[in-house]
């Protein structure tokens, strides 16, 4: 059975708070619907976590988070490194590539660029996946590579936000790895352990991920 989804509670919980403005944990949140979604059982939208005490429940709506004034006029320019710019020929697109183009982002009229995910990742998932998020993926560079591009974009005026998703990890995370280890342990409780994922209404959507996907078992 393929496990999915294995989501930080701890993470998530801090995410939500932050989407919301309700506190991290310990209080249910107005229910929802999913796209798609005709009818909902009661109490079908809650997830559970790995503890009785800690609920939450998935809305499907967000707040605009607080975020900074020029963010709201900014013109981003947004960034997947794979296939971006390949700097040394080896078929991937990586950071010093992205050096090289500042120029050239900058001259679009762009005042702010998104760098999707450059962690160490397996990249089943696109590099989402994070298996590190404190080192660059070998394949896109080094750190001493990453802070150089972020001080050539300032020096050149332009903005640099990451996509940096804490709320999910690659199950080669050490933490997953932790979660995983049947003796309680500071990360057991850091994914939303539960039999499925899927919700009442979501039937289509499970559907069509299961299409053509061997089964897999995350914790072995
Ligand atoms: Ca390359």
């Amino acid at each position: 059975m393929i496990r999915k989804q294995k989501i930080p509670a701890v993470l998530i919980a801090v995410f939500t708070a932050l989407m919301s403005g309700a506190p991290a944990s310990g209080q249910q949140t107005d229910a929802g619907s999913f796209p798609g979604q005709k009818e909902k059982a009661p109490g079908a939208d809650q997830v559970t976590g790995a503890t009785p005490a800690r609920r939450w429940t998935v809305t499907g709506r967000a707040q605009k988070p607080a975020g900074p004034a020029w963010a709201d006029q900014a013109v981003f320019y947004q960034i997947y490194p794979q296939t971006f710019y390949d700097s040394d020929g080896d078929g991937v697109g990586d950071l010093e590539g992205i050096i090289r183009k500042i120029g050239y982002v900058k001259s679009l009229g762009a005042g702010a660029v998104w760098l999707n995910p450059f962690y160490e990742s397996p990249f089943r998932d696109a590099g989402y996946d994070a298996s590190d998020f404190y080192k660059v993926a070998p394949r896109y560079g080094t750190n001493d590579d990453a802070r150089r591009l972020f001080d050539e974009f300032h020096r050149k005026g332009l903005r640099v936000i990451v996509d940096y998703v804490p709320s999910y990890t690659s199950i080669d995370h050490p933490w997953f790895k932790a979660s995983c280890d049947p003796k309680p342990n500071r990360h057991s409780n850091w994914y939303v352990w539960t039999a499925s994922t899927w919700f009442p209404g979501m039937e289509q959507y499970r559907r069509a991920s299961y299409r053509g996907i061997a089964s897999a078992t995350a914790c072995s």
